[in-house]
């Protein structure tokens, strides 16, 4: 129901004692505001709305201009006419401010159903790790030599000048000791250049008889595709009464068989290392190689100076020693031909393995 019942135009058409200003004026808002209504209840964006706001309500829009009407009406009149206009513009204004919140809301719930993030959907499973290569190696190294009766103990990586040198027998002149060889951290202080000075710590440790592998860290002035400057070795030593050459060659045999297969060649030749006396270095058949054979450890008999160097009475004892290289091994079992590659740490390289 109109409120122009106010001054009453609502119920007869031709009231008494109002204007023809007056009578235009509150048709046109009767229109207006029916029509403004329905089209903000009607609109569809915020940005239509915005617009219906602006044509009805803005400065220049259809209220603005009724308003400018008002003020020629006759004075008497004015109360009256103002009220209804009023009323008029609050329910406009009511409307306009209900439709914003609706399609406000309408917006929110849009955007939450088109950003929604559907919990049950499997997610991207992080590609899985697995063990580096060398790391590969050197349990199925110790799996061979544990199933022989072998304990595995560790030594440090810095490593004092005496036992990683002297107390293996090494002369003060020797050439390994030279600063082009050797990573030297302080005085008499030195990152080992072997694992053998495991042989040093575990003879001075433990009284045979002794069965002992270890592995870990080598550093060397070292750099090219078959030489690397951090690379890793494992040691080995048996120490007992009537330990000869012989049990060296059945155990080095026993561990190429398990680890490369039953068939593998392998060759030793006669070699120098001043801690053990004979020595020898062993190969192993690569058909693939232009040489045939690849060098993969070297060992031989503790010598008796190390033995008396650990309070071991070489009368009484005699050891064999070996020591290889992890870094090798990996690359005669996987075929990989620069050792730089086990150390670039390329998700693509090490996923093969
Ligand atoms: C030694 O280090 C002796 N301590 C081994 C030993 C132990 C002999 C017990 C006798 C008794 P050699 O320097 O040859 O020996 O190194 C042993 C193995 O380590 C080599 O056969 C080779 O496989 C590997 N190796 C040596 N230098 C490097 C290097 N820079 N990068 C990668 N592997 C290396």
């Amino acid at each position: 129901m109109s409120d122009a019942s106010a001054v009453n135009v609502s119920e007869t058409n031709e009231p008494e004692g109002v204007s023809e200003a007056l009578q235009a004026l509150l048709a046109d808002v009767e229109k207006m505001s029916a029509g403004a209504v329905g089209a903000i209840d009607a609109a569809s964006s915020i940005e239509a709305l915005e617009e219906l706001r602006l044509r009805f309500l803005g400065k220049k829009g259809a209220f603005a201009e009724l308003n400018r009407r008002f003020g020629s009406l006759p004075a008497e009149e004015k109360p009256a006419a103002g009220k209804e206009l009023n009323e008029r513009k609050s329910r406009i204004v009511a409307a306009e401010k209900a439709a914003r919140t609706r399609l406000e809301r309408e917006r929110i719930d849009q955007r939450l159903r088109s950003e929604a993030i559907d919990v049950t959907l499997p997610g991207t499973a992080p590609g899985g790790g697995h063990l580096h290569p060398i790391v590969q190696v050197r349990r199925e190294i110790e799996r061979v030599f544990t199933g022989m009766g072998f304990q595995i103990t560790e030594s440090p990586e810095v490593e004092s000048e005496w036992v990683n040198f002297d107390a293996l027998n090494f002369l003060p002149d020797h050439p390994a000791r030279d600063m082009q060889d050797t990573f030297f951290t302080d005085r008499g202080h030195v990152l080992r250049t072997h694992t053998s000075p495991n042989q040093i710590r575990a003879m001075s440790a433990t009284k045979p008889p002794l069965a002992v592998i270890s592995s870990g860290k080598v550093y060397r002035c070292d750099a090219d595709a078959t030489h690397s400057p951090m690379f890793f070795q494992m040691e080995g030593f048996v120490v007992d009464q009537g330990v000869s050459m012989a049990h060296l060659k059945g155990t080095l045999n026993e561990f190429v068989h398990a680890l490369f297969g039953p068939g593998t060649e392998t060759r030793f030749r006669p070699s120098f290392f001043p801690f053990t006396e004979p020595s020898a270095e062993v190969d192993i058949r690569c058909d693939w190689l232009s040489a045939g054979w690849m060098e993969i450890l070297g060992c031989g008999m503790i010598h008796p100076a190390v033995l008396t160097n650990c309070g071991i009475d070489p009368e009484k004892w005699s050891g064999f020693a070996f020591g290889l290289g992890l870094d090798r091994i990996a690359m005669l079992k996987y075929g990989i031909d620069d050792i730089r590659h086990l150390y670039e740490n390329d998700a693509r390289f090490l996923s093969q393995f």
